[in-house]
């Protein structure tokens, strides 16, 4: 169990066929295989990997917003357009942990005023789940810091239209982006993806379950990320997409643990941190 550092990644290792892969740019982590060797995260065959653009898949991180804006003129802000470092003092030899770091530049002061750390934390556990850590820091000493943050996972699957998400999301309110993100209440226990689907989930427990139908499910468990976000942008969406092939929308959907609204304002010297693990079970 260890990690290898590459030109443009951090590859773990951990227990059994488990395995894990960071890309220094956005701190994507664009692989997950589980303690089968399992991969269990979506990412496009043409995903552009180098470091031109979004990688397209795995678990991309929205910071310092989610969406279109207010706070960057891009989608989903800067983090996962930018190189992270690697912070290998953080790191331990024989651990399938990496830890990588991002800073405030002068082109991110330019337009976004805050004095950050960003780490994000990866690692591999003892059953070979994943792991996942987003901590923000507010170096500032005088300015609070308002964010809002997601962690845009994407899960691999064989067809879309077979998979279920169980979360308890019955009776649970959502915004609906496919329809001017209005609210609406959830009236059903099971969410199934029948066509487009871009909805954020309010206020939701701290469990999902992506059930499988081969009889295995992958858990997702969040920490400090209220909302979760599910998404799949069936065909039409899919072909406006430069770097997925028109019919991968049906290998994948997302389930994206995140803080969106209210955003958050962190006071200065003070620190957040968002959290998910994810594991495979049998359904
Ligand atoms: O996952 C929800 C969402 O906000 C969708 O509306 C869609 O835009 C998706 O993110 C992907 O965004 P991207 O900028 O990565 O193409």
């Amino acid at each position: 169990m260890s990690y290898t550092v590459l030109e443009d990644k951090v590859t773990l290792s951990g227990p059994s066929s488990s395995s894990a892969e960071v890309y220094f740019h956005g701190a994507t982590v664009t692989s997950w295989c589980d303690i089968s060797g399992t991969e269990r995260l979506y990412l496009s065959p043409t995903a552009v990997l180098d470091g031109s653009a979004p990688i397209r898949g795995g678990i991309p991180v929205c910071w310092p917003q989610f969406g279109p804006g207010p706070r960057w003129p891009k989608q989903h802000g800067f983090a996962r357009r930018m190189r992270w470092t690697l912070d290998e003092a953080a790191m331990s030899p024989a651990s399938p942990t990496a830890v990588l770091l991002l800073r405030d530049t002068s082109d991110t002061r330019a337009g976004y005023p805050g004095e950050f750390e960003l780490r994000l934390t990866v690692g591999l556990g003892k059953e070979g789940e994943l792991e996942v850590e987003f901590s923000v820091c507010n170096r500032s000493e005088v300015e609070d810091m308002t964010f809002s943050t997601a962690l845009h996972s994407y899960f691999a699957v064989e067809d879309v239209g077979k998979v279920a998400v169980r979360a308890g999301l019955k009776g649970g309110k959502y915004r609906d982006n496919t329809d001017g993100n209005v609210e609406k209440v959830e009236e059903k226990d099971e969410i199934l993806v029948l066509g487009e689907v871009d909805r954020a989930y309010i206020g939701t427990n701290d469990e999902a379950e992506l059930r499988l139908p081969n009889g295995k499910s992958v858990v997702l468990e969040k920490v400090g990320l209220p909302e979760l976000v599910v998404w799949n942008p069936a065909v039409d969406k899919t072909a406006a997409l430069p770097d997925m092939p028109d019919d991968d929308w049906k290998k994948f959907i997302c389930l994206e643990p995140a803080m969106i609204d209210p955003a958050l304002t962190l006071p200065k010297g003070e620190s957040y941190t968002g959290r998910i693990i994810l594991s495979v079970k049998d359904s």
